[in-house]
């Protein structure tokens, strides 16, 4: 399997680095959701890629399952103020999905929906590259309900709520379009070495 490791500006052989305004949780990992968490199964799990795509498309978890194995070793970092470092998702990086369904020319935005209605939007770039995953596991271990299993998007280089949990899928677009925290104030892009917590910011 891939794994990216990763460099989130942290100088070499000085240990863990915390963007501005960040804790260490530690041995916690906070529970952050919006919504109840679903019961949702691997069989009744669905993944879609649509919008300004060639060939727009659902996956199953079995066909899913089935293209290349990637991961993420590092850190996480939420707008709340926590950070944890070292964590470790596998699942599927989103090139392999976007390698299949081509966006136009014309895409520059995507808005990830959760199978709860939860939505965030990204710039079609911070999901390419090998920098973005559905990860099915955590440590090893399938992926806990809460912390948005069967499936959940992991962006890790932006702020934890681009993370959607229960992820059922992406809406390519030509534009940005706010998801359910960005309307609500929180910043278009959450890069949180730059602390992009609110619009503004
Ligand atoms: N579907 C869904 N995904 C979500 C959220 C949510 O409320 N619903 N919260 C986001 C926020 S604010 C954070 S910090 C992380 C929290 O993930 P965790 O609960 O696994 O720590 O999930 C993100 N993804
Ligand atoms: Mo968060």
């Amino acid at each position: 399997m891939h794994i990216t490791r990763g460099f989130t500006g942290r100088p070499r052989g000085t240990g863990p680095a915390l963007p501005p305004g960040q804790y260490d949780a530690r041995n916690n990992w906070p529970v952050l959701s919006a919504e109840v968490t679903p019961e949702l199964s691997p069989a009744e799990w669905t993944f879609r890629v649509d919008g300004l795509v060639e060939e727009p498309r659902t996956w199953d978890w079995e066909e899913a399952h089935r293209l290349p194995a990637s991961g993420y070793e590092g850190d996480i970092h939420c707008v709340t103020g926590w950070s944890k470092f070292g964590v470790r998702f596998s699942g599927v990086s989103l090139d392999a999905f976007l390698d299949v369904v081509r966006p136009h020319g014309s895409a520059t935005h995507a808005v990830a929906y959760a199978h709860t209605g939860y939505t965030t939007n990204l710039p079609l770039a911070d999901l390419t590259g090998g920098r973005a995953w559905i990860a099915w596991e955590y440590d090893g271990r399938p992926l806990a309900p809460e912390h948005g299993g069967p499936a959940r998007l992991v962006v890790p280089h932006l702020y934890f709520w681009k993370s959607a949990k229960w992820i059922a899928g992406l809406r390519i677009l030509d534009h940005d379009e706010p998801g359910f925290w960005e309307s609500n104030g929180y910043h278009a892009r959450g890069n949180p070495w730059e602390e992009q917590r609110y619009s503004g910011d």
